[in-house]
């Protein structure tokens, strides 16, 4: 049988988030100690471990259907593939910094200077947009050191905390894209293998929608149901069942984490009680 081949890193910021994506989706891996490659013994997928950088050429070579990695590595490497889904995980952005001692009012201050990196392609469009004549050094690793031994005027690279800046004597000056984890692939997979492609976009985007509501359970006295249902309306109404106090009722629904805080705290207001909020596994809209 037909097998989409998945190319996923094999050891980094995205291994760990990418296997757990493929687990909530009810994936089994066999071969879990990632040696090259791993079959699913309940899917048809095949998992190719490569490292982050090789993945987008991967499946422009059809080597792999489809991979995840960093936004910033797919634009980098600039193959015609497509996002198929943004993941949400390994975030970060990638910035232009300079030492934190220097004065700086706008781009101009790169005219004619010399910036390090290991994102050449994304740092070259962002300056020719921008109109500045700066040279471009690239480097492999560690770009944060390259300012002070005189190798760069400035940096451009992924940022997160900001904390490797900051113990490098740098400051971020400038945003030039933010970052996250994405399934990218080729636009043109065959038909046999796009249809396992949609399966597991499906099971993705249930994970996620799981992932950012929760189940909601409270006691709520039967004079205020009208407005708690206000505040909770749910998916497509909340479910009401009868309590043994004939003057409450208890009220099941879902809520989104993002409104989470907010919603107890009106639902608190409205004279609910006895709140309970568990998790969701999977939500299929
Ligand atoms: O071995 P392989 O080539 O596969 O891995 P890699 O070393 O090239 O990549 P890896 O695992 O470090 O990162 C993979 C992806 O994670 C990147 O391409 C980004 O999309 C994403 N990501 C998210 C990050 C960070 N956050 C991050 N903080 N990648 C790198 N960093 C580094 C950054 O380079 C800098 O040195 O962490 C430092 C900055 O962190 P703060 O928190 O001090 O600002
Ligand atoms: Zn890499």
């Amino acid at each position: 049988m037909e097998k989409l081949k998945i190319a996923v890193q094999k050891s980094g910021r995205l291994s760990e988030k990418s296997l757990q994506l493929l687990k909530e989706c009810s994936i089994k891996l066999t071969n879990g100690n990632r040696k090259l490659i791993s079959v699913s013994s309940n899917f048809p997928i095949e998992i190719l471990f490569l490292r982050d950088d090789d993945i987008p050429q991967s499946i422009y070579d059809s080597v792999a259907d489809i991979g995840i990695v960093g936004e910033n590595e797919f634009v980098e490497k600039n193959y015609p593939l497509k996002i198929y889904k943004r993941l949400g995980f390994a975030k970060c952005r990638l910035s232009i910094a300079i030492p934190k001692t220097e004065n700086f009012d706008s781009l101009e201050y790169f005219q004619n200077k010399k910036i390090a990196t290991s994102y050449p392609f994304i740092l070259k469009s962002f300056l020719k947009k921008n109109n500045i004549n700066a040279e471009i050094h690239q480097i492999s690793g560690s770009v944060e050191i390259s300012p002070g031994i005189g190798l760069a005027d400035g940096i451009f690279d992924i940022v997160s905390s900001g904390s490797t800046l900051i113990s490098n004597g740098l400051k971020e000056v400038e945003k030039v894209m933010d970052s996250e984890a994405v399934f990218i692939g080729n636009p043109n997979i065959k038909t046999t293998k796009k249809e396992i492609l949609e399966q597991l976009l499906f099971r993705i985007n249930s994970v996620q929608q799981a992932n950012s509501n929760k189940y909601i359970l409270l006691n709520v006295p039967k004079g205020n149901l009208d407005e708690v249902i206000q505040i909770i309306p749910g998916m497509r109404s909340p479910t009401i069942m009868p309590l043994i106090d004939d003057e409450w009722c208890s009220l099941h629904s879902v809520v989104n984490e993002q409104e989470f805080w907010e919603v107890i705290d009106q639902l608190k207001s409205a004279g609910a009680e006895g709140i309970l909020v568990a998790p969701i596994e999977k939500m299929i809209l």
